[in-house]
């Protein structure tokens, strides 16, 4: 008689509830952070382990991948992969899938909302209203966004979306890219230099990883004309976070405003001293909506896998 393979998926770190609740129901289900000894009950148990569902923010090491010698599959909940060595996956013949499609909206939705927050005070505004500073004082003024030129890094699919928005705001886009986007009527830049020179706001959309590793150095930085705004929607690993202080804190950009930081959940004190920054805490693809479809795409996957089906969004 053949034994039944277990459907054991173990969750790396936290995700929405409602993803965790029905992963239990149909399979077995760990939750490796709630473990007082994570790699003790590795050790233990994680022969079992056929399937890790783990945020694109968080990924996996290979520390613990080495401990699940049965996996097959990890699904991310999330589009980045940034956080798997894609190398060890393929020669360990492990299948990964992502959220693909689902948060380009408001990811892209978000980098607009950035622009404008930095652009024309919107944080500064709100905190003029409440404190009742608007009773003694005019409102500083802000810059305009409409028309403006935004330069954008890396023209995936968040990438065109955020530039389909900026049309609509009548902006100019350049973008640089790890190839040339013939299809799109926008600018494809040689290099990030000139891209950086010629933005009012430079916007990072590309993916985390090695290859882009603070690739917003300090030389990019002092590229940006003075008025310039810098936008991360992407990962904080992209940006070289202190010649980014340095940046802001001399006066030789205009603001940033931030999503993503190098080490999140931990935000630089000086970052959060200046006044001339936004910062939200990763919260891109953040809205009921969203975190929906997502959580329906990862248990669709998981689901997929254990059926031994097509994974319907895998890399
Ligand atoms: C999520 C992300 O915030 O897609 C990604 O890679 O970083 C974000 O959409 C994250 O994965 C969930 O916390």
């Amino acid at each position: 008689m053949t034994s039944t393979p277990s459907q054991t998926v173990l969750l790396i770190a936290p995700v929405v509830e409602s993803l965790s609740e029905k992963l239990a129901a149909h399979f077995e289900v760990h939750r490796l952070y709630e473990q007082a000894e994570p790699l003790a009950w590795l050790g233990k148990h994680g022969s079992s382990v056929r399937a890790v569902v783990t945020r694109g923010d968080v990924g996996v090491s290979n520390a613990v991948l080495e401990l699940l010698p049965a996996l097959g599959l990890i699904a991310i909940f999330g589009v980045g992969t940034d956080g798997v060595d894609l190398n060890f996956t393929r020669q360990h013949n492990i299948a990964v899938t992502i959220t693909s499609g689902v948060l380009t909206s408001d990811v892209a939705d978000m980098a607009l909302g950035l622009i404008l927050s930095g652009a024309r005070n919107l944080v500064a505004g709100d905190k003029f209203v409440r404190e009742g500073q608007w009773l003694n004082h005019s409102p500083t003024l802000g810059n305009r966004v409409s028309g403006k030129r935004i330069g954008i890094v890396g023209m995936g699919n968040i990438g065109r979306a955020i530039a389909k928005r900026a049309v609509a705001f009548d902006m100019a886009v350049s973008y640089v890219s790890r190839s040339a986007k013939p299809d799109l009527p926008y600018v494809c830049r040689d290099d990030l230099i000139s891209l950086a020179q010629d933005s009012d706001f430079l916007v990072i959309a590309a993916s985390g990883g090695d290859d882009t590793r603070r690739l917003i150095d300090a030389a990019v930085l002092s590229a940006m004309p003075q008025h310039a705004w810098l936008i991360n929607i992407a990962r904080g690993s992209l940006v070289d976070e202190q010649a980014l202080i340095a940046a802001l804190q001399s006066n030789a950009i205009a603001g940033a405003a931030m999503d993503v930081y190098e080490a999140e959940p931990h935000v630089p004190a000086e970052l959060i001293a200046l006044e001339n920054v936004v910062l939200q805490p990763h919260v891109g693809s953040a809205t009921h909506e969203t975190r929906q479809k997502m959580r329906d795409v990862v248990f669709a996957n998981v689901d997929a896998f254990f059926k031994q089906q097509t994974l319907p969004n895998a890399i």
